[in-house]
């Protein structure tokens, strides 16, 4: 990848971290520019860190922190401190990178709305950018717009699209997809799937249907069970990624909408607590809009924006 890119990149995540921003962190930068802090003015850097949703854990670790350094007076760099803490948090499960090794599978999971459908046609116009070759399934065969949906990405990204009539099995047309594309030699097979709430079984249970019948085909697929998760929910997100994680074989996540989102800050209890990766977040609706999570270009946008 460029520099040039990178930089684009860089620039995206600012700009969708502009609400967070704005709202709750650019107060914080006043607070984080003391060297010296009295008492009313943690309680505020905490109030203002929780409205960040940066979650219970990890802003108890921080104040934690920050008070015992400030014992007896001394100066400190708060600013430096919190980069750290929340580097710390965000570097423990690095996502491993999507390297084309044979046919891989990638099933895209999550509740309804939260972006499995754009995020597929993202991430598909992103390989095939690559020179990658792509297969494109539509598993959600609960609408027929859905399926329409799913097409129009697939000639958005220039890839073709495997589909079957609504109300179809969504586990025939995956199995239909991996034996396609592994006949074929594609790289990338992604699979779209209908959104479902995770508290109800029998949706949940379709999913290790469409599991079992992709390990007909490829043994060890999917390779990577991407769940979708809406930042502007907040920290809701995080019951049905417990849920998800367990039942799903969840390898990594995805955090949407970060753009609409006064609450970027998402990112850490969702990681300190599932302790699974963040492979991408997404910036918007446009075919760029997705982007591959980086800890350190997260943190400084969230913190220097
Ligand atoms: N602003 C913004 N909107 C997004 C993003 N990702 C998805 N959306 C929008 O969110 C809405 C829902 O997206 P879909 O991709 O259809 O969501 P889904 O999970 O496939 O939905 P179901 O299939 O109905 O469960 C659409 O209007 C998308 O354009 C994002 O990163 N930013
Ligand atoms: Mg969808």
């Amino acid at each position: 990848m460029g520099v040039g890119l990178l930089g684009g990149l860089f620039s995206k995540f600012k700009q969708g971290l502009k609400r967070t921003q704005e709202l709750v962190l650019a107060p914080l930068g006043r607070l984080l520019g003391l060297r010296r802090l009295d008492a009313a003015q943690l309680e505020e850097l905490e109030d203002l860190l929780l409205q960040a949703d940066l979650g219970v854990t990890a802003v108890e670790q921080l104040m934690a922190r920050l008070r015992s350094e400030l014992k007896g007076g001394t100066e400190i760099d708060a600013k430096a401190i919190l980069k750290e803490e929340l580097l710390r948090i965000l570097r423990q499960r690095p996502a491993q990178p999507f390297v084309a090794q044979g046919t891989q599978v990638v099933l895209l999971v999550g509740v309804n709305g939260v972006g499995k459908t754009t995020t597929l046609g993202k991430l598909a116009a992103l390989l095939k950018t690559r020179g990658e070759s792509v297969l494109v399934v539509a598993g959600d065969t609960f609408r027929a717009a859905a399926i329409d949906q799913l097409e129009l990405w697939g000639q958005r990204a220039g890839v073709p699209v495997i589909r079957n009539q609504m109300g179809g099995d969504p586990a025939a047309i995956a199995f239909d997809g991996a034996t396609s594309a592994l006949a074929k030699g594609t790289s990338w097979v992604l699979i779209d799937t209908a959104g479902r709430l995770h508290t109800k079984d029998h949706l949940m249970k379709e999913l290790d249907k469409i599991h079992r019948s992709l390990q007909k085909v490829i043994p060890d697929a999917p390779h990577r069970v991407l769940l979708v998760l809406d930042a502007t929910t907040g920290q809701n997100g995080l019951h049905q990624a417990e849920t998800f994680a367990r039942v799903a074989g969840v390898t990594d996540l995805v955090l949407t909408k970060l753009d609409g989102s006064a609450k970027g800050g998402v990112v850490v209890p969702i990681l300190d607590r599932l302790k699974l990766p963040i492979a991408f977040v997404g910036v918007g609706e446009g075919v760029d809009d997705l982007i591959p999570f980086e800890a350190e270009a997260f943190v400084d946008s969230l913190l220097d924006g």
